[in-house]
């Protein structure tokens, strides 16, 4: 008989507490040791931090997040209009985000209009229902930018429902979010005193944007090329965002001059090795190419749409989705988990004392054959062949 979809949601939720807490516990053992290296004890700690991101995901239905998090004026705003190929998000030299900006696609076949929520400072909130993406980019600019002209009004957040038939990010159930420049607060707050009153501003701000990380499920950071070596994005890139596992995104690619770099053609390169970002999830790309490229995906100019970057970026934001449900990220987690016990160099006697305990591996294994799939069988014998080495 076929299982009911809901229960191998569950069960598969269940193995991916279990791999959470396997994973946890390795952690646990290794975090205070000083003598070991530190990369693949942070690789570690990302995977915990991953499953603890999965294991949100109670059901199908909950969204997952695309939050974008950089320096005022990166383009994050520019960004987040191409990948949903409309231009509904204040841009701009003088305009400034202020509010936070959540978008939510509802899917092919409904025709509704877009649906526009701004919830005020003051927590009031009123609704609107634009006719077209114009009138939705009015609305932004009203509430949610500073800057341009003294009759804007501002709003905490402001949440936009539409169709997005150019964009193909909103399939997977995701929303996305355009968040104010959060890691200015970070830096301020270290000047400034929590005790007078901008310090109490610059202390919200902070927390807020702490609390817009904790609940972005694919955080990307984004990085103009002039602006690489930038100390307030690199004291936020490694506090708050490298524990995240985010897509690095190097912005205003034809902004980039070869000959000033020694000949350098990759932004990329450059960014990876002053953040250390991990190569495979740095990506360069040009808002403005994508923006003239056109947005509608009838009239695009393809070639010119691959060359800014855009659809490499789709496709990792599409895959960092697919790790978030547990049939993925268990495997992930394990492949990743292999790697980084091997990255150890120590002996395999001091490297057995950070191996997964034959508790947790069963744990696991029961788990994963409760549910229904090939996913779990072929993770069941992989944990097979890891216990011979494992527990020898
Ligand atoms: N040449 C070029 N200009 C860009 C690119 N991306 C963004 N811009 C421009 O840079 C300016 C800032 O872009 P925004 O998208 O508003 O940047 P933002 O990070 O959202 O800015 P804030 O919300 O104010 O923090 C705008 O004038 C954009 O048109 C790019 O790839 N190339
Ligand atoms: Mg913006």
């Amino acid at each position: 008989m076929k299982e009911n979809p809901e229960t191998t949601a569950k069960q598969a939720f269940v193995a991916a507490e279990h791999c959470h807490t396997l994973l946890h516990e390795v952690f646990s053992r290794l975090k205070n040791r000083k003598d070991l290296p530190q990369g693949p004890l942070d690789n570690i700690e990302i995977l915990c931090k991953h499953m603890t991101r999965v294991r949100t995901f109670t059901d199908a239905s909950i969204p997952k997040k695309i939050g974008v998090f950089g320096r005022p004026k990166q383009g994050k705003s520019s960004l987040l209009n191409a990948l949903m190929g409309v231009e509904i998000l204040p841009t701009g030299r003088a305009t400034t985000s202020r509010a936070v900006i959540e978008i939510h696609g509802r899917g092919t076949g409904n025709d509704n209009p877009f649906e526009v929520l701004v919830t005020e400072d003051d927590g009031f909130q009123e609704k609107h229902f634009p006719a077209d993406p114009h009138r939705v980019l009015e609305i932004t600019t009203q509430y949610g930018a500073h800057g341009k002209s003294p009759n804007q009004q501002s709003a905490k957040k402001i949440t936009v429902v539409g169709n997005f038939p150019n964009s193909n990010i909103f399939g997977d159930n995701a929303h996305l979010l355009d968040t104010p420049g959060a890691e200015t607060a970070f830096e301020d707050l270290d000047k400034k005193s929590a005790e007078d009153r901008e310090g109490k501003k610059l202390k919200e701000d902070t927390d807020r944007a702490l609390a817009m990380l904790d609940e972005t499920h694919v955080v990307l950071f984004i990085t103009g090329v002039a602006q690489l070596e930038s100390p307030s994005a690199m004291k936020f890139y490694k506090e708050y965002l490298r524990i995240r596992r985010p897509l690095c995104i190097v912005n205003f690619l034809d902004k980039w001059c070869p000959e000033e770099e020694n000949g350098n053609t990759d932004p990329c390169r450059i960014a990876s090795k002053i953040y250390g970002f991990p190569m495979d999830r740095t990506l360069a790309v040009s808002s403005k190419w994508a923006e003239e490229a056109k947005y509608e995906k009838t009239l695009r100019d393809k070639d010119a749409w691959v060359k800014s970057g855009m659809p490499a970026l789709e496709d990792v934001i599409r895959r960092d989705l697919q790790t978030l449900t547990p049939e993925k990220a268990i495997g992930f987690s394990l492949d990743n988990l292999v790697t980084a016990l091997n990255e150890l160099n120590q002996s395999l006697e001091t490297r057995k004392q950070y191996f997964p305990r034959r508790v947790e591996v069963v744990s696991l294994q029961d788990a994963l054959a409760q549910c229904d799939g090939s996913w779990a069988l072929s993770i069941i014998e992989k944990l097979t062949a890891l216990s011979h080495k494992w527990f020898l």
